[in-house]
């Protein structure tokens, strides 16, 4: 049966660069969207960038823009960035667009005529000078704990410790330097506490989607069991869901002065950038049925899904507040978080310092192939939230030795010899000495790891096949039978076999280099490969291109 997928990337900020770090989790995703494509299912795979909340508007009015303009530049960069490493959306939209208004409007709306949204008052810092409330990030001051000066409001980076605001000794505004001061202001909260939303999350952790699968990792469920507490506790709190001006954002419905904060709009631009995309392939003619994505009881009906790909430190949001506002507004649920770990980078957090904060932009513009990068982050990709870790050396070893050392030379080594000698013509392949490909393509062994998201499991696999097609090639020498009388049938058939070894290889790389199996595809003179059908060879009196070089190693120095 086929799937009906609306698959998701976190939204990234529309105040920083793409870095490798964000990469883990784009990538991961787009390997899942290709294969399922190639599977044969229907994916839908948008983004958007998160465009809201009073870092942008502050850096705006820093780089002597409007939050519009700065926003608009951002775009195009991540945009460009994602499409260089080949993450391919359908759509990359926006959190400040007309349709996440409507979205974010339509659910508040039903969340409040469910009796889910509260006013009360609070008190915070205010920026006096600046004339604007300061959320904990641009407030100053010395650890209570420790006494570190110029430790943010949230937590200290010299020893760790967290804390309110109001703990702070000495606290200034990052924004104009003046001390801030207390006031009360009326902030609007969707009520997690409510009994009826904690006994849906705890329903919704616990069970299995429209595909029978758990919608959570072990480690996140485990999670969501601390947050929620033992059957019978209440342990979550209301959420702000409001911000007073001036504030860069949705004005709430009835509220004048007061804004959606950034984190209630964010995950609804997944919805807003699907609609978005519907709108653009209506006017080329083609149907998307929307509401059969983003209705409750229409998705129930039509078994659609919806799959969020995000990194292990937004999972709160996504795990609790994302799916009761969803539910309370009447709204399909998502299917699955698949969450990854962080980006180390030889072991340790990235770092401006040390030289390892990589962004997308430069590791491009140093002209490195992103197909590398891919193919080393699928490898350290096991489905879980473990951390990845990037370690040069490695990656240096890892693309030479299995890419250009394993891949890339089986074909190199046999290509020739049809151009030259058969007239760019296969001939039979052997049958039997493809028999472990055979199996495994019957087995879905590849299949079933790309499935579970176990990338490093599939590669691992693909790559003793390999080894597999090197021995074969190995122990029959074309370029020894090339120069034997009367081996012209067995150098044919030998080159041949090994070809059709190489485009089984090349069809499971596929989710993961895709420019690669496309030059591939190109040679062998094959349609787009997808993963569906029998296993058969390649048939006798096939032809195919001319072979040109398609990768080469790292060089360390590059
Ligand atoms: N922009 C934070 C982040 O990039 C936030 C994600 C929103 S996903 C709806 O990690
Ligand atoms: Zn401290």
């Amino acid at each position: 049966m086929s799937r009906k997928l609306l698959v998701t990337n976190a939204l990234p900020y529309a105040n920083g660069d793409i870095h490798l770090g964000h990469l883990v989790g784009y990538i991961q995703a787009d390997i899942w969207v290709r294969f399922q494509r190639m599977r044969g299912h229907s994916v839908h795979y948008v983004c958007a960038d998160d465009t809201h909340g009073t870092p942008v508007m502050l850096r705006a009015e820093k780089e002597g823009l409007t939050p519009e303009q700065l926003i608009e530049r951002v775009h195009g960069e991540h945009l460009r960035d994602f499409t260089a490493f080949g993450v391919a959306f359908d759509n990359y939209h926006s959190t400040h667009s007309v349709e996440n208004r409507f979205y974010a409007e339509d659910i508040y709306g039903k969340l409040k005529s469910g009796g889910l949204i509260d006013t009360r008052s609070i008190e915070q810092y205010y920026d006096p000078v600046k004339e604007m409330f300061l959320p904990d990030r641009f407030i100053k001051g010395e650890c209570p704990k420790c006494g570190a000066a110029d430790q943010y409001g949230d937590n200290c980076e010299a020893c760790g410790a967290a804390y309110a605001p109001t703990e702070l000794k000495n606290p200034y505004s990052a924004v104009s330097g003046a001390k801030p001061v207390l006031k009360t202001s009326e902030h609007y909260f969707f009520r997690l506490s409510d009994e009826r939303a904690v006994a849906f999350l705890r329903e919704w952790t616990r069970g299995t989607n429209a595909a029978g699968e758990r919608r959570l990792q072990a480690e996140a469920a485990n999670k969501m069991k601390e947050w929620l507490g033992e059957e019978g506790e209440n342990k979550l709190s209301d959420w702000d869901i409001s911000r007073d001006a001036p504030y860069f954002g949705f004005e709430i419905p009835g509220a004048p002065g007061k804004y959606f904060y950034v984190w209630l709009d964010a995950p609804i631009g997944y919805l807003a950038s699907f609609r978005n995309l519907a709108a653009k392939r209506a006017a080329a003619g083609e149907h998307i049925a929307v509401e059969d994505y983003t209705d409750a009881s229409r998705a129930a009906a039509a078994g659609t899904e919806m799959v969020h790909f995000i990194g292990k430190d937004i999972l709160y949001f996504h795990a609790l507040f994302w799916p009761a506002m969803l539910k309370f507004a009447g709204y399909a649920t998502p299917s699955r978080l698949c969450v990854n770990g962080f980006l180390t980078v030889d072991g340790a957090k990235m770092s401006k310092s040390r030289g390892t904060f990589i962004t997308a932009h430069s590791y491009i513009a140093q002209k490195l192939n992103p197909e590398w990068l891919r193919y080393y982050f699928a490898g350290k990709s096991n489905g879980t939230m473990e951390d990845v870790d990037l370690n040069l050396d490695d990656m240096i070893a890892k693309v030479n030795s299995d890419l250009v050392g394993k891949f890339v030379n089986i074909a190199s080594r046999c290509a020739g010899f049809i151009g030259k000698r058969f007239d760019g013509r296969l001939g039979e392949a052997d049958a039997a000495a493809c028999a472990e490909f055979a199996t495994a393509w019957a087995e879905g062994r590849v299949a079933n790891a790309y499935e579970e998201r176990d990338y490093g499991r599939a590669l691992r696999e693909i790559m003793r096949l390999a080894d597999l097609a090197n021995q074969y090639v190995n122990d029959h020498k074309p370029w020894e039978l090339a120069k034997q009388e009367g081996q012209e049938a067995r150098l044919h058939a030998v080159c041949s076999t090994a070809l059709t070894m190489f485009r089984d290889l090349t069809r499971y790389l596929k989710p993961v280099l895709p420019a690669l199996a496309a030059q591939v595809e190109a040679f062998l003179a094959i349609p787009a490969m997808d993963w569906q059908g029998d296993w058969a060879p390649l048939p006798a009196g096939h032809a195919i291109q001319a072979y040109s070089h398609l990768m080469t190693r790292v060089e360390r120095k590059q």
